[in-house]
C-alpha cells in the first residue's frame, strides 16, 4: 500500500486539485499528467511564493489586475472593517450602501467627461453581458428596434459568458459553444505585425477602421448597434493600434450613428500611464467596461460606466431595467475599490507609469530585438509583448503557432518569472508598483528564458 501524502503537502494539494478542480482555460488531462497545477501560497509586493518556496517575479500581476501589487495592509483593513459594519447588502428595490454611492461618484470622477452613471457587477464578463442588455433596451427605447448587431474585432477578448464571449473575437472559443450568438460579427484586429503586410503602420491603421466602415455598410448602418474594443488588446496579444485607428472609428461610429463601446478592463487604472486609456487615444466612448485594477483583484468587482446620451434615455424612458446581480455594487467590494484608487492616487503610481516606469520598459524590452527569436517588441505603459517569429525579415511566425510561445512561458516560469504566451508573442503586465530594478530583472530572466527556447529549437 503506497502511503497518502500529508494533507496540505504540494503533493496532496496537486493530487486533490486534480482529482476535483476543474480550472478555467485548461487541459485538466493534461495538467494532471504533467503533475498537477503550481500553487500559490503567498505573494508580496511584486513577488509570488509557491509551495515549494519558490520566489517567482510577476509580471502579470496576477491576471493583468493586481495594479497596487501584492500584501497591502490597508485593503484588508478596510475590507474587514466594512465587513464588521455592513458585510452585504444589495443594491436593487431602491436601497444603497455608502460605499457604493461614494465609489459611483468617484468613478464618474475620474473618467472621461460624460460617463456619469454607473452599473455595478462583480466582473469583466457581466458587465459586457450588462452593456449588451442595456444598449439592446437603449436602440428599442429610441424606436430603432432593428439596431441590434455589435460589431469587435478578432482577437478581441471580453469574457467568457455566452455574451461576452460572442463579443469576443476568440476562435477557439466559438467553436466550443456555438458562437458567437446571432448578432455579433468581427472584423480585422489593428494589428500591424500579422495583417499591414506592406502598409506603414499608419496607412494599416486606417485601413484597419475602414474594415468596421465596411461592416457597418455591408450590415446596413440601421442595424448596427455598437462597436467594442479594448483601446490596446491584451489577451489578443497586447495589440497596440496604429495611432490612426481610432481617430477614425470615433469618426465612423458617429457618422454612422453606432454606439462606442471601450473596454479598459486591462487598460485602465493606471495601466497605460493614464487613469483610463482613452485618454491616451483621444477616445470618448459611449460606454465602458472597467474591472481587474478598480480593486486590483483584491475582490471581485467590476462597473459599466454610461455616458449621457445611453444614460439619458434609460433614465428618462426606460422604466424598469430588468438585470442585475446579487453582488452588484457589494459593500465590501466598493470599499476596498475606494481604497485601491486612494493608493494609486496616494502614491502617484499613474505618474510614474507614464514618465518613468513604462518609458523604461519600452527600452528594456527593446534590447531584445537583437535576440534571433525576436521579430518585434511593443509596449505602451506597463504593457509588454515580444513577438517570436522564425523568419524576422518576412515577419512570419513558426508553423506550429503558440508552440515557441509555450516552451518560452514554460522556462520562464521554470527561472522565476511569470509571463503569459499569446500564440509567440511573451507578454506581460506588471503591477503598478514595479521598479526600474523590476524591470531589469524581468528583461534578464526573459532573455535567459528566450536563449533557452532557442536552445530546445536548436537555432542557437
Ligand atoms: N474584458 C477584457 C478586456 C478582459 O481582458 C474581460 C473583459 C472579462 O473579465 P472577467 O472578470 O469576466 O474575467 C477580460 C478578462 C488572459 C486572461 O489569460 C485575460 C482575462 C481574463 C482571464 C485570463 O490573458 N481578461
Amino acid at each position: 500500500m503506497t502511503a497518502q501524502p500529508a494533507r496540505n503537502s504540494t503533493t496532496w494539494w496537486r493530487e486533490s486539485d486534480s482529482r476535483h478542480h476543474l480550472h478555467p482555460f485548461t487541459d485538466t488531462k493534461a495538467l494532471a499528467e504533467k503533475g498537477g497545477s503550481r500553487v500559490i501560497t503567498s505573494a508580496e509586493g511584486v513577488y509570488l511564493t509557491d509551495s515549494e518556496g519558490n520566489r517567482i517575479l510577476d509580471a502579470m500581476a496576477g491576471l493583468w489586475c493586481v495594479n497596487v501589487g501584492y500584501g497591502r495592509k490597508a485593503l484588508a483593513e478596510v475590507a474587514y472593517k466594512q465587513m464588521l459594519e455592513l458585510p452585504y447588502y444589495n443594491t436593487f428595490f431602491q436601497s444603497a450602501t455608502p460605499t457604493s454611492i461614494e465609489l459611483a461618484e468617484k468613478l464618474a470622477e475620474i473618467t472621461p467627461p460624460g460617463l456619469d452613471r454607473v452599473f455595478f457587477a462583480s466582473s469583466g464578463s457581466e458587465a459586457n453581458d450588462t452593456i449588451v442588455r442595456m444598449v439592446r433596451h437603449f436602440w428599442n427605447l429610441e424606436g430603432r428596434p432593428q439596431k441590434k448587431t455589435f460589431i469587435s474585432r478578432t482577437f478581441g477578448y471580453h469574457g467568457s459568458t455566452m455574451a461576452a464571449a460572442s463579443l469576443g473575437g476568440m476562435a477557439a472559443m466559438h467553436g466550443q459553444a456555438d458562437l458567437p450568438l446571432p448578432g455579433f460579427v468581427h472584423v480585422t484586429p489593428p494589428y500591424w505585425y500579422d495583417y499591414g503586410g506592406d502598409l506603414s503602420p499608419e496607412d494599416f491603421g486606417r485601413q484597419a477602421a475602414k474594415a468596421v466602415e465596411d461592416k457597418i455598410l455591408e450590415l446596413g448602418p440601421e442595424t448596427v448597434a455598437a462597436f467594442i474594443g479594448e483601446p490596446v488588446q491584451g489577451a489578443g496579444g497586447v495589440i497596440i493600434p496604429p495611432e490612426t485607428y481610432w481617430p477614425e472609428i470615433q469618426r465612423i461610429c458617429k457618422h454612422y450613428d453606432v454606439l462606442l463601446i471601450a473596454d479598459e478592463v486591462i487598460s485602465g487604472f493606471g495601466r497605460t500611464g493614464a487613469w483610463f486609456a482613452c485618454e491616451v487615444f483621444d477616445i470618448q466612448p459611449d460606454l465602458m467596461t472597467l474591472a481587474k485594477g478598480i480593486s486590483s483583484g483584491y475582490l471581485p468587482l467590476s462597473a459599466v460606466m454610461v455616458g449621457e446620451r445611453v444614460a439619458e434615455t434609460l433614465v428618462q424612458e426606460g422604466r424598469e431595467f430588468f438585470h442585475g446581480f446579487t453582488y452588484s455594487g457589494h459593500p465590501v467590494a466598493c470599499a476596498v475599490a475606494l481604497e485601491n484608487l486612494r493608493i494609486i492616487e496616494e502614491e502617484g503610481l499613474i505618474a510614474k507609469v507614464r514618465d518613468e516606469t513604462g518609458p523604461y520598459l519600452g527600452e528594456a524590452l527593446g534590447t531584445l530585438v537583437d535576440h534571433p527569436l525576436v521579430g518585434e517588441v511593443r509596449s505602451l505603459g506597463l504593457l509588454g509583448a515580444v513577438e517570436l517569429v522564425k523568419d524576422k525579415a518576412a515577419r512570419a511566425h513558426f508553423d506550429d503557432l503558440g508552440h515557441v510561445g509555450a516552451i518560452c512561458r514554460d522556462h520562464c516560469v521554470s527561472n522565476g518569472l511569470v509571463m503569459r504566451a499569446v500564440r509567440d508573442a511573451m507578454i506581460c503586465s506588471p503591477p503598478l508598483t514595479f521598479g526600474k530594478n523590476h524591470v531589469d530583472e524581468l528583461v534578464r530572466l526573459l532573455r535567459r528564458a528566450l536563449d533557452l527556447t532557442a536552445r530546445d529549437l536548436g537555432s542557437a
